[in-house]
Parts: C-alpha cells; sequence; structure tokens
C-alpha cells in the first residue's frame, strides 16, 4: 500500500458516516460503523476535516416511497437520466439523518449537506446528481488553497465514490482511503466504482499508510 505523508493544502472528507447508513439504520452499508475508528484517527491527524451529511426533505425523488409501484433498489428515470430508488433514509432531523453516535466532530471545520432538492439526488459531495448543480465544495476548497482531498466513509460506490470523481474533475488530486470505507455493492456497483475511479486517476490508499 502506497505509504502517503499529510502535507499542506490536504483536506480530509469524510463522507456521510450517518446512523441511517449504520447496522440498524434504514440503508445500511453492511459493516459500515467499522468506519468510525478509522475516520477519528484520520481526522485527528490532518490539518482539515470536512464532513458530509445526506439530508432528505421527507418524500425526496429518490426515495422508492415516492414512485408508485417502485420497491427500493428499482431503478427510475429521472429527468437528469437514471436513479436508483432507496428506502427514505436520512430525512432532515430525523436521528437516521444524526451522524453516528462515536463519530468525532470536534475537528469538522466544514459540513456540507446535500440531497435537500427535493427532486435531485445528490451522492457527490460537489455536484448534485444532475452533475451540473454545485454544492459549493469547490469553491471552498478552492479559497482556502486545499489541492489533494483524501476521502473515507459511506458508501464506497455511490457517495464516496461519486465525490472522488468530483474531486478529479474539480482539479483536486484525490486519494480514496480504502479500508475506512463500506459499500452497499447494488449490481456490480463496488467494481464499476473501483473502476471508473481508477480510470480518472483517483489514488488508493489504507488509513495506515497515511501520516
Ligand atoms: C448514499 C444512497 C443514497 C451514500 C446516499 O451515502 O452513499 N447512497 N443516499
Ligand atoms: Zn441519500
Amino acid at each position: 500500500m502506497e505509504e502517503i505523508a499529510i502535507r499542506p493544502g490536504d483536506a480530509l472528507i469524510l463522507v456521510d458516516i450517518q446512523n441511517d447508513f449504520c447496522p440498524g439504520g434504514a440503508l445500511a452499508v453492511p459493516d459500515g460503523d467499522a468506519v468510525v475508528p478509522l475516520a477519528n484517527r484520520l481526522s485527528r491527524i490532518f490539518p482539515t476535516t470536512v464532513l458530509t451529511q445526506d439530508w432528505h426533505p421527507a418524500g425526496h425523488g429518490s426515495f422508492a416511497s415516492s414512485h408508485p409501484g417502485k420497491a427500493p433498489f428499482d431503478s427510475t428515470e429521472m429527468p437528469y437520466g437514471t436513479q436508483v430508488l432507496w428506502p427514505d433514509h436520512c430525512v432532515q432531523g430525523s436521528a437516521g439523518a444524526e451522524f453516528h453516535p462515536a463519530l468525532e466532530l470536534r475537528r469538522a471545520e466544514l459540513i456540507v449537506r446535500k440531497g435537500f432538492n427535493p427532486m435531485i439526488d445528490s451522492y457527490s459531495a460537489f455536484y448534485e446528481n444532475d452533475r451540473r448543480t454545485p454544492t459549493g465544495l469547490a469553491g471552498y476548497l478552492r479559497e482556502r488553497g486545499f489541492r489533494r482531498v483524501f476521502l473515507a466513509g459511506l458508501a464506497l460506490d455511490f457517495c464516496v465514490a461519486y465525490s472522488a470523481e468530483d474531486a478529479v474533475r474539480c482539479g483536486f488530486e484525490a486519494v480514496l482511503i480504502e479500508d475506512a470505507c463500506r459499500a452497499i455493492d447494488l449490481n456490480g456497483s463496488l467494481a464499476a466504482a473501483k473502476e471508473r475511479m481508477a480510470g480518472l486517476g483517483v489514488a488508493f490508499t489504507a488509513a495506515g499508510a497515511v501520516s
């Protein structure tokens, strides 16, 4: 595993480490809570941590319950393309939308909420799923002089992967901390996500190799 030294201009982005993505949650990622101790350790060694928080209004367009006749994990066509339909999750103000209780928030300098547009999902920390509506994160990172982002969290094959890909498209170097992520792995989504990331030049490392 590639050893990587943290340098000025690096930021850690911890993606969606929320109750609904952990065991017992509405969209539980297998073993999702296993990332928490690694995320905490990483946030103590990075100069800056950014958190993302999936934050949907009730009745969100990505919920299967908003599409009569559809079940969770079916797909549908939205104006911006194909969208997987999810169980209701991370509803604004609900306990499921809160960060995992053991996640240390102290070092987070920014919390990016996403998915609040009722008709557009937002996997990526940078753009909504129309791939055109920005969250503002790229501007924030640029204004603060960050050049390289390290990503970890949930789920590797959706929000983490989309964020890493968009980071590269926005001109940042991106490093995925693979063992500090867990995946949903829906119909081969994990292998596909890794291939897309590798193709864009995202680097892969492990939490223990970053210092
Ligand atoms: C996510 C599906 C729906 C994620 C969020 O955090 O990966 N996946 N909303
Ligand atoms: Zn969501």
